[in-house]
Parts: structure tokens; C-alpha cells; sequence
């Protein structure tokens, strides 16, 4: 494992990695939101402005062990208010960064200290919630990677990071923020989706054994994604490990959706290991990895479930009380109206506020939550979608499993698709005190109305 360790640092030479102290002695880091410059098209574009945590995008790596403490504070030095939410991590609501919620934004000028005591091993990550589909669109995002005490062995870790930037032609980001053609559809999709890899590793060997880290940064777009000249199992779900690696083909990934995979190299040296994104329009390559030699003469052994995380297990759900979340609204949808800010407007006032989307009627935080719970309760939600679109639904604070239609339970999410005309349902057991946010990841649909809160005490 040494050698991994060693290899990512030395890859990941720009970012930087949390000391493994335990940290609650330690000065908190700083991380400064501010503008800067990053090359997101290679050749001969110019380098594109951006915001980022310090000034890059991604923003600087946190990693640390599971069980540590790490601090941040945050420092905002951009001509916005902004907050950090550190997504999939089950924090203390103060803590959770959603302004209007959990905390005041805060002010250009002003910070915020983030202390975020690390339960669960995984991969996770960390991204502005303050006018979000402008600043997550700039660059306000970042990774978390939380080590297993005994991580798995593997002979390259990377972080692999799926992201959708609408740029022009000068490769600058269009400020066309809040358009509500986009809001109304699908959202503001990029013009430029592409893959980086943290640390981009020198070359492999046929027979070594990779961990990827999938993660949907895109603020709206899904992406599904094939491997090439990689064989092997999904071992996590955002952030969560899968009970059984499960074998997979195609995998698709709403905005902030994550997997963990561990994969074995199948293709020969002079070949090519492929990340490939599937689209209507075909296949195309995202990322390619050189094989450049023979590694060990034959094949890693078999691929063990990750260690799981301490997580309240959901126990007898079946007499769980049910609160139903009706989604409905945007293009194509037949809104008629909707409650926004407490008063029932037509579907043209609404558009009027920006507002399109509705959760059982209401556009943008209601007052009241949809649920509130004691803790220790278990909640099921049944979400049906009666719109033309596909909503990326995140919970806050806990993670959730799908009830299945036979009855089971899905692996543990914080993420979910829900297609047009479907209906999902989740589970969770409310074990983390705190109100808590449960919106559409699509950020421009969150923009314009899809959220609502649960509160547990
Ligand atoms: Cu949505």
C-alpha cells in the first residue's frame, strides 16, 4: 500500500493532501474561494477562467483516514456569497453547508469553519451550495477520498472525474447562467464533457489491478459510461460499499453520483484501456491509458467487498410510515400552478420567479418540512416522477437504500435517478439530528423550485 500512497502524492504533486495527524490539535486549513485560471481544454486553447477552492479546479484534495477529524475553513473571496457542501459525508447539520438551512452564506469577504468528523471510508466530495448552478458550473468542486483502515491492494488509485463545461469558443465558460430554456429542460448542459484523471498514472501494465473513483461532477448532465481493456466489479456506491462486487457493463452516473471499481487491466501492452461515454449519438473515448508492458504473468485473485461502513442498518421497514414526493413541473409537464414563498401562483407567475419544477405542489423550500421524524425512526419515500424529465434526487445526511420492487433493499445511495413516469422508492433510518435537504441534483432544476427538507430531532 506504500507504494499507492507514494505514487498518488507524487501524481497529485498540485494538490494537496491532509497530514495524517488526527487534526483537532492542528490549525484548521485554509481553502479560499477565489477566481483563477485552469486548463480545462488541452492544445492550443487558452486556459479557461474559473472559480475554485484556491483558485484551482478541482480544488485541493482532501484525504484522510477513516475515523480522523479534518477542519476547513473556509475563506470566500469571491464577489458572491457561498457556502460548501460535503456531499455524501454524514456530518453534523451545522456543518452540512446548504445557506437557508444549515447556515448563513457566507459573505465576500467572510469565512466559515468546516470540521467534518470522517465516519465512513469512500469517496465522496465536496462542491459550492450557494447559487450553485453558477458556482458549481465555474469550478467550486473538489474530491474527498476517505481511506479504509486496511484499503484494498491495488497498484494505482484514480480518481476519475466526469464533468460537462458549456465553454466558448475561446474556451471560456458562457456566462449564460440561469437561462430558462435550460431550466426548463434538462438543464444547462456543457459543450465540452470530459474525463480527468487524478493522478493521470505514467502507463500500466497488462494484469494490474486499478481502483477507480467515478464521479459525476456535471451539474446537470447524466453520463453512462463503459470501460475498455478493464475487467472487474463495482465495490462502492457513493461512497458506500456494495455488500457483494457486483459485475457491471454500463454504468450510468446522475450529477453527484459516485462509484468505486476495482479492475484488472485485460488489455496487452501496445493497446489502450478505455473510458468510453455512451450518448445518443454514439460512443465516444473520454480517457485512454496506455498499456506499455507485460505485468505479472497471470491475473490478480478474486475482487473482496470493501469493509462496510457504520452505517444504522434499516431493519423491519415494511410498517415504516410512507410520505409520497409527487415531482412535477417543466417543459412539457402541463403545470398548471404551484405554491412558491407560500402564495398559489399560476404556472406563467412561476416562470415569472424562475420557479418551474414542484414537490407536492411547491416550488423552492416550503416552510414546513416534508417529514418530520424522531431519531431513530425509519422513513419511506416514495418518489414518483410525473414530468418528462430524469431527476437526480440527493438526500442529505444519511444515506438511503432503494426498496425494490420484490421487496428488498438496494445498496446504499445519497443519489438517485428517477426517470420520467417512474416511481422510486427510498428507506433510510433518520440518525442524524438536524434538518436536512432533499433536492434534485440537477442544479438548475434545484435553481428553479425541486427541493424540500426533512427535519429529525
Ligand atoms: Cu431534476
Amino acid at each position: 500500500m506504500k507504494l499507492v500512497r507514494r505514487q498518488f502524492m507524487a501524481g497529485a504533486a498540485a494538490l494537496t493532501v491532509w497530514p495524517k495527524t488526527g487534526g483537532a490539535a492542528t490549525a484548521p486549513r485554509i481553502i479560499e474561494a477565489r477566481a483563477g485560471t485552469a486548463r480545462v481544454v488541452p492544445g492550443d486553447y487558452p486556459e479557461t477562467e474559473i472559480w475554485g477552492y484556491d483558485g484551482g479546479v478541482p480544488g485541493p484534495l482532501i484525504r484522510a483516514r477513516q475515523g480522523e477529524t479534518v477542519s476547513r475553513k473556509l475563506v470566500n473571496a469571491l464577489p458572491q456569497p457561498t457556502a460548501i457542501h460535503w456531499h455524501g459525508l454524514r456530518v453534523p447539520n451545522g456543518m452540512d453547508g446548504v445557506p437557508g438551512l444549515t447556515q448563513e452564506a457566507v459573505p465576500t469577504g467572510g469565512a466559515f469553519l468546516y470540521e467534518l468528523p470522517l465516519k465512513d471510508a469512500g469517496t465522496y466530495w465536496y462542491h459550492s451550495h450557494n447559487q450553485s448552478t453558477e458556482q458549481v458550473a465555474r469550478g467550486l468542486y473538489g474530491v474527498v477520498v476517505v481511506d479504509e483502515a486496511e484499503p484494498p491492494e491495488v497498484d494505482h488509485d484514480i480518481t476519475v472525474l466526469l464533468d460537462d463545461w458549456r465553454l466558448s469558443q475561446q474556451a471560456q465558460i458562457t456566462e449564460d447562467f440561469g437561462a430558462m430554456h435550460d431550466w426548463t429542460h434538462a438543464g444547462r448542459m456543457g459543450n465540452y464533457v470530459h474525463a480527468r484523471l487524478l493522478p493521470s498514472p505514467p502507463g500500466l501494465l497488462r494484469h494490474q489491478r486499478l481502483r477507480l473513483r467515478l464521479l459525476n461532477v456535471a451539474t446537470d448532465r447524466i453520463m453512462a459510461v463503459s470501460l475498455n481493456g478493464l475487467e472487474g466489479r463495482l465495490v462502492a456506491r457513493d461512497g458506500m460499499p456494495v455488500e457483494q462486487p457486483q459485475p457491471f457493463d454500463m454504468l450510468v452516473f446522475g450529477p453527484a453520483e459516485r462509484a468505486d471499481l476495482i479492475v484488472d487491466v485485460t488489455a496487452g501492452p501496445g493497446e489502450a484501456a478505455q473510458i468510453l461515454l455512451h450518448q445518443r449519438d454514439g460512443a465516444f473515448v473520454l480517457a485512454e491509458l496506455p498499456v506499455t508492458g507485460q505485468g505479472a504473468s497471470v491475473p490478480r485473485g478474486e475482487i473482496q467487498a470493501l469493509p462496510p461502513n457504520p452505517v444504522p442498518a434499516i431493519g423491519d421497514f415494511a410498517q415504516a410510515r410512507a410520505v409520497p414526493l409527487r415531482m412535477e413541473g417543466g417543459a412539457m409537464g402541463g403545470l398548471r400552478q404551484g405554491t412558491y414563498l407560500g402564495r398559489l401562483l399560476s404556472a406563467r407567475e412561476l416562470v415569472e420567479e424562475g420557479q418551474i419544477w414542484t414537490f407536492n405542489g411547491v416550488a423552492g423550500l416550503p416552510e414546513e418540512p416534508l417529514a418530520s421524524l424522531s431519531r431513530g425512526e425509519v422513513l419511506r419515500i416514495p418518489m414518483r416522477n410525473d414530468t418528462a424529465f430524469p431527476h437526480a434526487m440527493h438526500l442529505h445526511g444519511t444515506h438511503f437504500r432503494e426498496v425494490l420492487p420484490g421487496g428488498g433493499l438496494g445498496p446504499l445511495r445519497d443519489t438517485i435517478l428517477v426517470n420520467a413516469d417512474e416511481t422510486r422508492e427510498i428507506a433510510f433510518v433518520a440518525d442524524n439530528p438536524g434538518d436536512w435537504l432533499l433536492h434534485c441534483h440537477m442544479l438548475s432544476h434545484q435553481a428553479a423550485g425541486m427541493k424540500t427538507w426533512i427535519r429529525v430531532t
